[in-house]
This record gives C-alpha cells, structure tokens and sequence, in this order.
C-alpha cells in the first residue's frame, strides 16, 4: 500500500496556565524557571516544527485555560501560532479539559492556520499538500460540560481511498484500547502528562505526556513526538526533548553505620552520575527521598540536617552546567514503628492503636473523596487530580503513622 510519505509534531498538556510546583519551597534563583518553563517548552515544541518542516502540528488537548493564564499567555500562544503559520504549517487541535473550544477569548483571534476541531461531533479533514490529500484527520474537543465524544463516535464513512487515518481527540488510552475503529492508523491522544504508547494490535495509540514536567512526579524527560511516515506503512515515533527543566526523583538507602558525611558523598556521586547521563541542557530538579534504617535516619526527620546537606550539596555543584539543583530531602516514614509504642498506655499508644484497626482493615477507611469533595475539586481545579492516584492507601498510613509519632513523642523518636 502506497502512501504520500508525511510528517507531524503530536503534542499535548501544554498547560501554560500552570507554573512548575509540587515543592513546598522553591529556591530563590529558580523562581523565575519556575514561572516561565512551560512557555519556553512550548516555544521549543513550535521551534521543533519549524526546523524539522513538518506537514501539520496535531494538538490533543490541555493547550492552555485562557481565564487562568491571563492575556499575557494566551497571546504568546497566539504568537507561537503565528510562527507555524508563516512556515504554513497546519495546527489541528482538539480541545480538552481545560481548553474547550467555547472557552477561547472572543477578543483574541486565531490565526488561520489553526483548526480547531468541534465539541458536539466528529470533524473530519482531510490534509492537503499541493493540493493533493495527505492524510485524513478526525477529531473532536471537549465541550463546556466536560462531555467527550466517546471513541465509539468516531465510527465515519471512508470511502476506501487508503488515505492514511489520525484520530485527534483528549481522552485516556484505556477508552480508546478496545473500542475503536480500524480504520483509524494513529489516535493521537492527551491528557495524561506522562507519555505513553500503550500497546495494541494494527494500530498505534499514542500520548505524548506534556512538554515540561510540573512535578516530581512528572520526573525525566519530556517533550513532544515527530511522528514520521516512510509512505509504506511503516511509522516512527521520535521523542523530541522540548523541557527547559527536569525533575529526578532518587531513592537513596542509608543503614545504622551511614554517618552524614557518608550520605553527602552518596548525594554527591549520585548526582555526579545523573549529570553524565544528562543529554540535555535542562536544569536538573533532584528530590531525595532517604529510606532505609539507622539512627540518621531519626535524625533526618529534623530540619536541621537536611538544611545542612542541601546547602553542602547545592554549593558543591554550584559552578556544574546544566545545573543540579537539590530541591528536596526527605526521610521516607519508617516502615514499621517498635512494637512497644503500639502497647503503651499514652497518647501515642492509643493513636497507633486507632491506626492499627485502618491497617488491618477491620475498619474501612472513609472515602476521603467523598468526605472532602471540595478538597478533591481544588485538586481537579489546580489540574493535580493524578496525585490522587499517587496517594496509596498503605503509604498515606505509613506517613500518618511515622508523622503522628513523631508529635505525640515526648522525647526524639528512636524507631
Ligand atoms: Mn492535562
């Protein structure tokens, strides 16, 4: 089967609403890295398409919340826009959570070269280069309402011209996994920051997670896919790194006999080996998280000496290009408490008993999303409902069980 060969950038989640977070303190030199990341990432996902000339740019959703990131925002994006069109570059572009078409200032105007697909049912485009058909798109955005065209919807009429078929649309691989038609090639889907190409039988799904990661969670790198088509069938996606920071999350292990200095030269050589590894220039968010065992391990639990670690740290790689930055240390909850504080008749004593009735599952946990709706849609409101999938029922005990100890313990906690 003969097809026109093409090429497109598919990205998503540009979230240019949304600063970087998910740190309690962020350090004074970075405040402005903080801020300004996800625009300039987005610069580079346009800069990529411009220098790899590509046919068109298809856009899953979660572009930006125009109310939330303010006229300054929204008219970079304009302007990035702008810079594909003088390359005549298409921009397709389905609507997700936070972008909605409907939602789009009135005031502002798009540019011509960008299509924005509808909320109440399939578009179907057909992309075009010298007038002769490339390669057929169906998509569709979310609505005000938050309602999605399911994958069943995209059900169309082909009438059998072997043009190869892009499904656009926001939504969870999972959705798209089992009901799906076939003629559809490639669905080019967003919503999740993490990319994915979740595996499946004659065709290829696809989420190219978002070009800056937020969070620690959103650790290593990021960016967007070129997807390239030879015209024989065969498909390659490329990862172009597009972030201008990025968070790595390390687990480091100490026992009784690692003294502080020990750990520092574990800080130290671990980062050593994060940098040789680093192929971009993009800053290096590091965030510790020390388990294990031993008495440092108590003593981390203090501010003091992780304050005196990340400064030692941090003044060590001070003049390393691209710059590892320590954004966090932290002592992971012990995994288990001694027995005799489960036993004694005190404050402490009774709280881990209370606890205990949660672990062993005679007493269900309340549904806290129920119980705190308005706590779960400040989450859903600040796009951070994944971390909700983060917070493990075991691990919110743990930290509930090392934490309260630790303040009901009248003297240091030796566990
Ligand atoms: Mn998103």
């Amino acid at each position: 089967m003969s097809q026109p060969a093409f090429r497109f950038i598919h990205s998503a989640d540009w979230h240019l609403e949304r600063p970087l977070g998910g740190v309690g303190e962020v350090p004074e030199p970075l405040v402005d890295l903080f801020q300004k990341a996800p625009l300039r990432a987005a610069r580079h996902v346009v800069d990529q398409a411009v220098e790899r000339h590509v046919d068109f740019v298809v856009l899953s959703g979660d572009i930006i919340d125009p109310d939330r990131a303010g006229p300054e925002a929204t008219i970079f994006l304009v302007e990035q826009f702008q810079r594909l069109a003088e390359q005549e570059i298409a921009v397709y572009w389905a609507g997700g959570r936070v972008d909605p078409p409907q939602r789009w200032p009135s005031a502002i105007r798009l540019p011509s070269n960008v299509h924005r697909f509808a909320w109440e049912r399939t578009e179907e485009i057909v992309h075009q280069r010298d007038h002769a058909p490339i390669v057929r798109l169906i998509g569709s955005s979310v609505d005000l309402r938050q309602r999605a065209i399911g994958p069943e919807d995209f059900s169309f009429s082909v009438d059998r011209d072997d043009l190869f078929t892009i499904g656009v649309a926001y939504g969870r691989s999972d959705d798209f996994r089992n009901i799906c038609p076939n003629e559809i090639a490639y669905w080019a889907l967003g919503g999740d920051h993490i990319r994915s190409t979740p595996l499946t039988e004659q065709r290829v799904i696809h989420l190219p997670g978002t070009p800056q990661g937020r969070n620690p969670i959103e650790s290593g790198p990021h960016g967007c896919t070129l997807v390239e088509s030879d015209g024989q069938g065969h498909l390659r996606l490329h990862l172009l790194s597009t972030d201008v920071a990025r968070w790595h999350h390390q687990r480091i292990l100490v026992d009784a006999n690692t003294s502080r200095d020990g750990l520092l030269g574990q800080l130290a050589e671990t980062t050593e080996r994060l940098l040789e590894q680093c192929e971009s220039q993009s800053d290096m968010l590091i965030c510790w998280t020390i388990a294990g065992e031993g008495p440092l391990l108590s003593k981390l639990r203090h501010t003091a000496l992780r304050k005196s670690l990340k400064t030692e740290l941090q003044d060590r790689f001070a003049a390393r290009w691209p710059r590892p930055w320590c954004i966090w240390i932290e002592a992971e909850p012990a995994r288990s408490l001694p027995d005799a504080w489960y036993k004694q008749d005190d404050l402490r004593g009774d709280f881990l008993r209370e606890l205990m009735h949660f672990e062993s599952g005679d007493t269900p946990l309340p549904d806290w999303s129920a119980e705190a709706p308005g706590e779960v849609a400040l989450l859903k409101a600040a796009g951070l409902e994944h971390l909700l999938d983060h917070l493990s029922t075991e691990r919110l005990l743990r930290r509930t069980a090392a934490l309260g100890a630790e303040l009901l313990s009248v003297e240091e906690p030796q566990p």
